[in-house]
């Protein structure tokens, strides 16, 4: 790789972090070293915490969580903490930006915009801590009057991925603290660094000690455990669905504890004949390329009028040929490099496996020798069916399968034939057709004409096995609350002894 190109250079030694726990950083702990996926190169040392750093981090949260020190205070105090939080961000965002890049492989111009999304989170969440509310019931009679609080669950689990590290943290933590509950996180043992960073940043603005607490380590022992906690209320897991199917069998198996699950997505994007083409390329170039596919929402089934499916195929490839993929530090880099050695070999296998369905390759199809660190061109295959596996499986990676349609029932069926329901697009200039096409989809988020566009005000969440629950905005609070129905009787008691 040509280091002239590299604007920012790597780090000299791996940067070493405690784990973050009751105000405090703490360590002594067997390391991880955690190499850079875009140049092979080491640049952070986590620690491997134990299943006891976990239960001292759940009783930290604990005790901040009843001795009220955040859940007792006004909304307004709240969004003190949370605003300064945001302005912290704003001053340490290349920073962060910069490490998010080293341990997940991501174009370091993506990971600035990443940044700034998570601003907006915090100031959203600084608002949503003010608004939010119960309600009152005026209508049981003169002598009942009903009011419902919400209450903050209490202490929250957070297991989050490698894929956007920084940015599903972000999309959370804010809205958790809005509500008043306490939290333990537990990073991909990957991509730990920036979480960790966040405790900085938190305990800067004000946010009293053991409310936000960070335990290191692999998702077999430290996840597992916290599935499991007796002592945790809610846990919130964003991952994979294997993985959130044995997450639902731990909350059962020990306290019944709440659940939010963001899980994985075999996501349509659906594009009509009189749609804008160069548009809707772009569009599906970017919604299947960008993160290297490595996105829950990416759009990865396309689903095309059979009358312009030729034509449009043909732009859509032309365009992914002109994607910069290359080192993740580069100012110009579109595509970085696939986060881990796992992942790679998963995209590869699958790119071999649509190959041997019978696809057909239009472009990509393999690795791109970088010199170093793993990289994969962006794959477009045609005349996907959905026995392929290529067609139905999450590839998460940069791999599109392409299917074509003859009438809009067809396109809808299409696009729901999967188990999954995160995200989907369509792609029309009549009106009529965006509705209902958006209407019949099941999928908890939707784009018209767009992809991947939005705010921390709109809700985020999947449709059957896609999860439960919605994170980010007013519901994203309302998931970390208890609703109290309280029953005030204003008059004289109606004797039941006579
Ligand atoms: O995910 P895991 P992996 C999908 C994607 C990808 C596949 C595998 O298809 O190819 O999942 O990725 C923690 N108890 N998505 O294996 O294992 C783990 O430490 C509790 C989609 O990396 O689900 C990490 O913090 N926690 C997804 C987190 O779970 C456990 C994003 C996610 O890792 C655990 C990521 C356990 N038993 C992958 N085992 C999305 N929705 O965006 C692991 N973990």
């Amino acid at each position: 790789m040509d280091k002239r190109t590299t604007s920012h250079s790597l780090p000299e030694a791996p940067r070493e972090f405690g784990f973050w726990m009751d105000g405090g950083w703490h360590g002594g702990r067997e390391m991880f070293e955690r190499a850079s996926p875009g140049h092979g190169v080491a640049v952070t040392r986590i620690p491997k915490c134990t299943v006891a750093d976990l239960d001292a981090a759940v009783a930290a949260a604990r005790r901040a969580f009843e001795d009220r020190s955040w859940a007792g205070l006004s909304g307004a105090e709240r969004a003190g903490v949370l605003l300064r939080a945001a302005d912290i961000l704003r001053r340490r965002r290349d920073e962060i930006a910069y490490w998010e890049v080293l341990e997940n492989g991501k174009p370091i111009a993506q990971a600035r915009g990443e940044i700034d999304h998570c601003i907006a989170c915090f100031e959203v969440g600084a608002g949503a801590a003010r608004l939010l509310h119960g309600d009152s019931f005026n209508s049981l009679g003169d002598s009942l009057f009903g009011m419902v609080l919400r209450e903050p669950v209490g202490v929250v689990g957070l297991i989050t991925p490698w894929n956007f590290p920084f940015l599903i943290l972000c999309e959370r933590v804010p809205f958790i603290l809005a509500s008043g509950c306490t939290m333990v996180v537990k990073p991909s043992e990957v991509t730990s660094a920036t979480t960790l960073i966040l405790a900085e940043v938190l305990a800067e603005a004000g946010l009293p000690k053991g409310v936000y607490n960070v335990v290191t380590g692999s998702g077999r022992t430290i996840g597992q455990a916290l599935t499991e906690h007796p002592d945790v209320d809610m846990l919130s897991f964003t991952g994979s669905t294997a993985v959130g199917r044995s997450v639902v069998h731990a909350a059962a198996d020990s306290n019944f504890k709440k659940l939010g699950l963001e899980l994985g997505g075999k996501n349509p994007i659906i594009v009509f004949a009189d749609a804008d083409l160069e548009d809707a390329a772009d569009g599906a170039a970017f919604g299947i390329s960008f993160n290297t596919g490595q996105c829950c929402v990416s759009s990865s089934r396309l689903i095309v009028d059979h009358r312009v499916a030729a034509e449009f195929e043909a732009i859509l490839a032309e365009k992914m040929k002109k994607i910069v993929v290359g080192d993740p530090l580069d100012e110009n880099t579109q595509v970085g490099a696939i986060t881990t050695d796992a992942q790679n070999e998963t995209i590869l296998s699958y790119i071999a496996k649509g190959k041997a369905e019978g696809a057909k390759l239009l472009t990509g199809g393999g690795a791109l020798d970088q010199g170093r660190g793993s990289y994969i061109a962006p794959t477009l295959f045609s005349g996907v069916t959905p026995a392929m596996s290529i067609g139905r499986d999450e590839i998460f990676g940069p791999v599109l399968s392409s299917f074509s349609f003859s009438t809009t029932e067809e396109a809808i069926a299409l696009a729901n034939d999967t188990v999954y329901g995160l995200a989907a697009s369509v792609w029309t200039k009549n009106i009529d057709t965006a509705l209902n096409v958006s209407r019949r989809v099941r999928a908890g988020r939707f784009w018209v004409n767009c992809i991947m566009a939005g705010g921390p005000e709109m809700p985020l969440g999947g449709f059957k096995q896609s999860g439960w629950g919605r994170e980010a905005g007013t519901y994203g609070v309302e998931e970390y609350t208890q609703v109290k129905s309280v029953h005030i009787d204003t008059g004289k008691r109606n004797h039941w002894i006579k």
